[in-house]
């Protein structure tokens, strides 16, 4: 296929997605997997790595990799959108459903928000009404392999259908808070919230 046609052919899906109620405002399809990662991509050592939760819950608990890959997992496919303007269509995921956590954790009412704590200092925060959506999910596998590193292993939250910003790779914690707590892109101007059909793309007009 030529250039002109390849360009032609992705219009013509962009089109029917938006059609579908699929394709936000704003946003373009993307085949490819972009990789969007503010820093290095941490070491994983399946030896020493956790992922730990702690808050407003009944029991603080602490996985190791071997423990976390025993907890039953979902599979869903679900769309993307990344607030630089790409979405890409029917990715399939692998993990363990938040709603799952949450009871294991004996969430308590008091608990409000969820923030991601990831290795080298990401955060983000998330409504816990939202991570409590069916297809919410820690996940470890994308297209039945584990994570790549670029991808956030060996585990990130997925929260389909907030910006992918939302989506925090190389997890390491959950804080099940009261208040919120804005995180690091939500610190550096970016909509607290991060609704992509409504464009919350950033928290203060102008600021980007
Ligand atoms: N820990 C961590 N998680 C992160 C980021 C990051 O820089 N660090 N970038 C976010 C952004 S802006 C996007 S768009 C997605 C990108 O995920 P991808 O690289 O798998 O496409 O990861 C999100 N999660
Ligand atoms: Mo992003």
């Amino acid at each position: 296929m030529s250039i002109f046609d390849q360009t032609n052919s992705r219009r013509e899906e962009e089109q029917k997605m938006q059609e579908e109620g699929r394709l936000p405002p704003g946003q373009s399809l993307t085949q490819k997997f972009p990789v969007l990662t503010y820093g290095p991509n941490p070491e994983f050592d399946p030896e020493t790595w956790n992922l730990s939760l702690f808050g407003e819950i009944e029991n603080p608990l602490m996985w190791n990799w071997e423990e976390f890959r025993a907890l039953p997992t979902i599979t869903i496919t679900c769309d993307i959108h990344c607030v630089t303007r790409w979405s890409k269509f029917d990715t399939t995921w692998e993990g363990v459903a938040f709603r799952h956590i949450a009871e294991l954790a004996g969430i308590k009412d008091s608990a409000k928000h969820i923030i991601a704590h990831c290795d080298y200092g990401y955060t983000t925060n998330v409504p816990v009404e939202d991570m409590m959506r069916e297809n919410v999910m820690l996940a470890y596998k994308y297209d039945g392999e584990l994570l790549t590193p670029d991808h956030g292993a060996p585990v990130r939250t997925l929260v389909p259908h907030l910006y992918f910003w939302k989506s925090a790779k190389f997890v390491r914690a959950l804080e099940f808070s009261t208040t919120d707590n804005p995180g690091f892109w939500e610190k550096a101007g970016y909509h607290n919230y991060g609704d992509p059909f409504k464009e919350q793309r950033h928290g203060r007009r102008g600021f980007f």
